[in-house]
């Protein structure tokens, strides 16, 4: 089906506004409704420079069925990135991940069965909760080790990646129960330009840039599995075009790196000493280690990913952030100050 009309909720934050621009760049006939409630992620200017023409932007809260019904009655599908996004957060205060991610996803989910709407739900690796750390497997990390696919069960262990599961089991039973028109994709840990400073790899990059020496949790060896969210956006693309109705998709890039690897390539990268960091308190009940499986969506869909060199795509993302300090500077002083609480 061709797609004229969608709606990207939280598409003014880190990875949907990059989707939007994905869109605006690359599919010409499509017109793009974005439903964000602009909360400390979310930021207009992510969408700066898009034309007023192709893309709107509707200040608001996914669960306001009133307002929710208004604009999916109007749509052809509904892309959905909108939510709490990040762990250290939710360890502090759980209750806006239990508003926007369960009934956030609810409320979209009800109106898109109301008017027979195609729903693309966007999630996270984290569902699936952690992989051993190859050294701890038998053969001490020879071979490859396991990986995520869309068969392995459910696990999460952060109240944000608890919601995330929820929500995906909502989107299914919706499928089964309802016959709604749904994909699912679970991404890995996306970086590039315009993530929020409270996530890993943008919180270094500003630390160095304001004279703060870097902050590694715990040993630093818990594992992440690196995409670039351009990548991201050209996957969710070609689900949303090809997917087949109630599957679900894992997006990755084959790009694990143990944390202390990439702050010591930040600091690298910046001209600094490899050994200019802290070691600070650890994440409770931190993930050892994500890495997904995206044969499915290569083999069945044809998707490849293109930004795959991660010591370039740091150095363009260490680039963007020096280049655009007034993006950030406001509120890196209160995003420290608050981690300082919980000693990290
Ligand atoms: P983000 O925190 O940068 O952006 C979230 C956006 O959602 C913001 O613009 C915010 O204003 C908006 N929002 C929050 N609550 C809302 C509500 N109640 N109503 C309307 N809008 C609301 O998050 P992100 O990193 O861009 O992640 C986007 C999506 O991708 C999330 O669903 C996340 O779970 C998923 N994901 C993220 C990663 C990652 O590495 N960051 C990896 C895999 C999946
Ligand atoms: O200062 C830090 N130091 C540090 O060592 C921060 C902020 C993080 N870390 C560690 C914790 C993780 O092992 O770095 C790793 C990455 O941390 P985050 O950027 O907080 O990401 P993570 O918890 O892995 O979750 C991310 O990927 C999956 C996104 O925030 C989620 O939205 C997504 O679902």
């Amino acid at each position: 089906m061709k797609f004229k009309k969608i709606i990207v909720t939280g598409g003014a934050g880190f990875i949907g506004s990059n989707f939007v621009h994905y869109v605006v760049n690359n599919h010409p006939e499509v017109h793009v409704t974005v439903l964000d409630k602009l909360t400390y992620a979310g930021n207009r200017a992510n969408l700066a420079g898009l034309p007023e023409n192709r893309v709107k932007l509707v200040v608001g809260d996914i669960a306001d069925t009133l307002l929710v019904d208004e604009l999916v009655k109007d749509t052809d599908a509904i892309v959905h990135y909108a939510a709490e996004s990040h762990n250290d957060n939710s360890l502090n205060d759980p209750s806006p991940f239990v508003h926007t991610n369960l009934i956030g996803t609810f409320t979209l989910l009800e109106a898109a069965r109301k008017y027979k709407v195609r729903f693309h739900h966007v999630s996270t690796d984290e569902v699936y909760g952690d992989l051993p750390l190859r050294e701890d497997l038998p053969g001490h990390g020879e071979g490859e080790g396991e990986k995520f696919t869309d068969k392995t069960p459910y696990n999460p262990s952060s109240p944000y990646s608890s919601t995330k599961a929820g929500s995906d089991l909502l989107v299914r039973a919706w499928a089964r129960s309802f016959g709604l028109q749904v994909t699912i994709s679970n991404c890995s840990n996306n970086y590039g330009p315009y993530q929020h400073i409270e996530k890993f790899i943008p919180r270094q990059i500003t630390n160095i840039l304001s004279g703060i020496r870097p902050k590694l949790y715990g040993a630093g060896k818990n594992v992440r599995d690196w995409i670039h969210t351009n990548d991201h956006s050209s996957a969710v693309w070609t689900i949303l075009e090809k997917g087949k109705m109630g599957e679900t998709y894992l997006i990755g890039a084959d790009g694990e790196e143990d944390n202390k690897t990439v702050v010591e390539l930040i600091l690298e990268l910046m001209g600094q000493p490899k050994d200019a960091y802290d070691h600070v308190t650890d994440r409770p009940g931190h993930d050892l280690r994500y890495a997904i499986d995206a044969t499915k969506l290569r083999t069945e869909l044809g998707w490849t990913p293109e930004f795959t060199n991660f010591r370039a795509g740091l150095m363009d993302t260490i680039k963007w952030y020096t280049e655009n300090e007034n993006w950030w500077k406001a509120e890196k002083e209160a995003v420290e100050a608050n981690y300082a609480k919980s000693g990290q």
